[in-house]
């Protein structure tokens, strides 16, 4: 029997479409029915499992899939010994204190003595602790947002994206304690057929991933700016010249950082570039 790698990834939720997103990036194609708890692809060994967010480390650590892709604050708060493969750095977020107005915050040390409602008892009590901070720690499973106003906690820690959840019930953000990102986890123990098929797997990733932050640029040039131009674009190796027939012309090509792009093209319009087309990219390796 052909050995294949499982995945568990979130059935439906905000990491859900752009794990598999991600997954049909790399080539992969399969049928995602939102129905079915399993799937497997085709043109790639790797099977699907499509569950709750929350049992995916534990998934994974049981064997019952092989890899996952899941939020680092629910990989950290489970507690498992898993290995963390890839920070895929979507569905960004950070945990949160936050207080109601009035409440005087001037550091974790102003938590001493209070009730603070959290989904993350683990991560919070640890940062806590770290910071020699005694406090009480309310788990709630969800609407921790809700529970100062009832009365049964001080402050909460809570994910945090765009802050709009937390104004709208009159909490101000007092600091951010832990940062988070989906990551793939991987079992500790896979045999080496998994590993290899986890390796093709990774490298597929990688090169999705370092596309989706580049853009690739070209432009003419006069010929007597290259140097300038190689220093503003920076990064690469060297970019790629060609001559124009026009001989005090060259064309040029190469990746732009994308959160630099429009700071690298406005100093290329300087330098008197000419023609910049600029197009994504799809795959990409170092
Ligand atoms: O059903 P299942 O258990 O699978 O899903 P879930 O409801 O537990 O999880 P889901 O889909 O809501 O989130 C999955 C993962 O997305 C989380 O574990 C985080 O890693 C990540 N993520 C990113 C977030 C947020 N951003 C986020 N903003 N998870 C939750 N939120 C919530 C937050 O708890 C708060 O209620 O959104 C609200 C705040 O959002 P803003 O934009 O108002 O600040
Ligand atoms: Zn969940």
């Amino acid at each position: 029997m052909e050995t294949t790698l499982s995945i568990a990834v979130q059935k439906s939720g905000r990491l859900s479409e752009k794990s598999l997103d991600l997954i049909r990036s790399c080539g992969i194609d399969f049928n995602a029915d939102s129905r079915v708890l399993k799937a497997r692809a085709s043109g790639f060994p790797l099977d699907f499992l499509f569950v709750r967010d929350d049992d995916i480390p534990q998934y994974v650590s049981d064997g019952v899939a092989d890899i996952g892709i899941v939020g680092r604050n629910e990989y950290d708060e489970s507690g498992m010994d898993l290995e963390i493969v890839r920070d895929l750095r979507f569905a960004s977020c950070r945990l949160s204190i936050a207080v109601p107005h009035g409440f005087r915050y001037e550091g974790l040390e102003s938590l001493q003595g209070k009730r603070i409602a959290t989904s993350y008892p683990r991560i919070l009590s640890g940062i806590l602790e770290k910071h020699g901070v005694e406090a009480t720690v309310v788990v709630v499973s969800g609407s921790v947002e809700i529970t100062v106003e009832v009365g049964i906690a001080d402050a909460i820690a809570d994910l945090v994206s765009t802050g709009t959840t937390l104004k709208m019930n009159g909490l101000e953000e007092a600091e951010c304690i832990y940062r988070s990102s989906a990551v793939m986890v991987a079992s500790r123990s896979m045999p080496a057929e998994k590993k290899a098929i986890l390796s093709r797997l990774l490298e597929r990733i990688d090169a999705v991933m370092l596309a989706r932050h580049k853009k690739y640029i070209l432009f003419n040039l006069p010929a007597s700016k290259l140097e300038e131009a190689a220093a503003v674009i920076g990064g690469m190796k060297s970019p790629t010249v060609t001559p124009l027939m026009d001989e005090g012309w060259v064309s040029v090509q190469s990746a732009v950082d994308e959160d630099r792009f429009w700071a690298v093209f406005e100093e290329l319009r300087k330098l008197g570039a000419e023609g910049i087309l600029v197009m994504n990219i799809e795959k990409m390796t170092e």
